[in-house]
């Protein structure tokens, strides 16, 4: 069986059941203006990580792989969007509200869209979520059940966020996950740093970890 080197040993893959799933690579998380900057946070931080998010969809591509993008977004009309999630904290701006890139994590608006180098290619699944994590309230299950994807390759933002409750879903549905460590970031690094440890702790209790580069050779 191939493997990828991976901690916290290796990630015994099976290439005709894996798929990057790439996390709310969004403007909204990375760019001034949008969600994650109204919340007081760096947005420089996320940007730093889009060469290596690239590469990696980049390899998925060439190796004929499948590359699943997600976007945290709501309905124009704010129906999925619990009161819970809109009041929480105390944001310069709140979702739905607009801001310079149209309405904050609203489905359409030029704000919640993916970075334009990041884009998904015509046919690529994207998963539009109302939640933090990619299988609630969404058909993420149904589209890898359809594909046979059993083993999932993760990158995207934010690992402690978006990306760690995506996996905890994923793993308990039975997925195999793999972080890329370097095509993922927080807006704490100390956060980024906790998420890796806790994911692969216990003998990989939610899933393993890897670099970019080892995940890379193994799919060339
Ligand atoms: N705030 C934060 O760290 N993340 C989110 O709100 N969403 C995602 O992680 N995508």
């Amino acid at each position: 069986m191939a493997k990828i080197k991976a901690e916290p040993f290796a990630f015994p893959v099976k290439h005709d059941e894996l798929a990057l799933i790439v996390i709310d690579m969004q403007r909204d998380f990375a760019e001034p203006g949008g969600f994650g900057a109204s919340l007081g946070n760096d947005v420089s931080r996320i940007t730093r990580i889009v060469p290596d998010v690239k590469r990696l969809i980049q390899g998925f591509r060439n190796a004929g792989l499948p590359v699943i993008h997600t976007m945290e977004c709501h309905r124009p009309d704010l129906s999925d969007l619990p009161p819970a999630k809109r009041d929480r904290g105390n944001p310069a701006l709140r979702i739905g509200d607009e801001g310079p890139m149209g309405r904050i994590l609203i489905s359409g608006e030029p704000g919640t869209a993916i970075l334009p180098e990041l884009a998904p290619l015509k046919g690529e699944v994207v998963i539009e979520k109302p939640g933090k994590g990619a299988f609630y309230a969404t058909d993420l299950g149904t589209v890898l059940r359809q594909r046979g994807i059993r083993q999932l390759v993760f990158a995207g933002v934010t690992t402690e966020v978006c990306v760690q409750t995506t996996m905890r879903e994923a793993n308990d549905r039975g997925y195999e996950c793999l972080l890329a460590e370097e095509a993922t970031e927080s807006y704490f690094p100390e956060f980024k740093a906790a998420a890796i440890a806790m994911i692969r702790a216990q003998g990989a209790i939610v899933g393993w970890t890897a670099h970019v580069d080892d995940i890379l050779e193994s799919i060339a």
